[in-house]
């Protein structure tokens, strides 16, 4: 990892505001990999999340990581899409129902859309019927939840079973991702995939989208 990188991802784990921002646009400037920076804008995250449990963050240095980590995406995120949108098919996302944290979310959005995909990005705590609907509308392949939060994993076979009550669950994909979910989890809630990043859920979309 270059000094640059090195120095956005310490900025991340020190809580930076108003430092990331102007940190990210200095990088891109000087020709760094807008996917490299990105590396560094997660692992300063995932530091935050081990900090978090080491009892040294408290919540509110949570929700300012959140702030952190936004202020970096909305300065790399226009040189992320830099794909043909929507080629490969549509891919409805959110964060499940009782979860709001969607910054994991919003990373894979962002991933998919530069990769070529429509992306339909619901937001956050979105109930089972709300995915139904965006399925229909939009014709989606492929279904994307983030889920973070043991206690909300049964959020997901709300989903896969309203998908199924709906007559639509064998015209899409439906993968899991986020800091909760296994192998395990993902066989016993009957969905068809799991990504552990952003980086893999792009794989995962191509090889399930296109078989
Ligand atoms: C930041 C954060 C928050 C912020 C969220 C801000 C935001 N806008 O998102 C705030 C402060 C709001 C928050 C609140 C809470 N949080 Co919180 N939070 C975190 C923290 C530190 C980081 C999460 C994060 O953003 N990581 C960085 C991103 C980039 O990683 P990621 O989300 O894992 O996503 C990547 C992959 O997982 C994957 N991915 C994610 N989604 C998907 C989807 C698909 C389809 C695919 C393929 C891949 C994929 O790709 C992503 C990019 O590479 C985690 C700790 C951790 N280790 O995860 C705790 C954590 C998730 N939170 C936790 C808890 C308990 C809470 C609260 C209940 C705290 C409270 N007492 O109120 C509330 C819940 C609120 C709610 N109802 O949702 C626990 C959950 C424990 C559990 N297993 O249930 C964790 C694990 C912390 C801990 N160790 O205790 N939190």
């Amino acid at each position: 990892m270059g000094e640059r990188q090195e120095k956005i991802e310490e900025a991340v784990a020190n809580l930076e505001l108003d430092e990331v921002g102007p940190m990210v646009a200095e990088a891109l400037d000087a020709g760094e990999e807008a996917t490299a920076l990105l590396g560094a804008l997660c692992q300063g995250m995932a530091r935050v999340g081990k900090l978090f449990e080491e009892g040294e963050y408290y919540l509110a240095d949570l929700v300012l990581a959140g702030e952190v980590m936004k202020e970096g995406l909305e300065v790399l995120e226009p040189h992320l899409e830099a794909g043909d949108t929507g080629q490969k098919g549509t891919v409805v996302m959110c964060t499940v129902k009782g979860d709001v944290h969607d910054i994991g979310k919003n990373l894979v959005c962002t991933m998919l859309s530069s990769s070529g995909y429509n992306v339909v990005d619901l937001g956050v705590n979105v109930p089972e019927e709300a995915v139904v609907e965006a399925v229909r509308k939009h014709g989606a392949g492929g279904v994307g939840l983030s889920v973070l939060l043991t206690s909300m994993v049964e959020s997901i076979s709300d989903v896969v079973g309203a998908l199924e009550s709906a007559g639509v669950r064998d015209k899409v994909k439906i993968v899991i991702g986020g800091a909760c979910t296994t192998d395990e989890l993902a066989a016993k809630m009957g969905v068809d995939a799991l990504g552990r990043d952003a980086v893999e859920a792009v794989g995962i979309f191509d090889r399930l989208l296109s078989a």
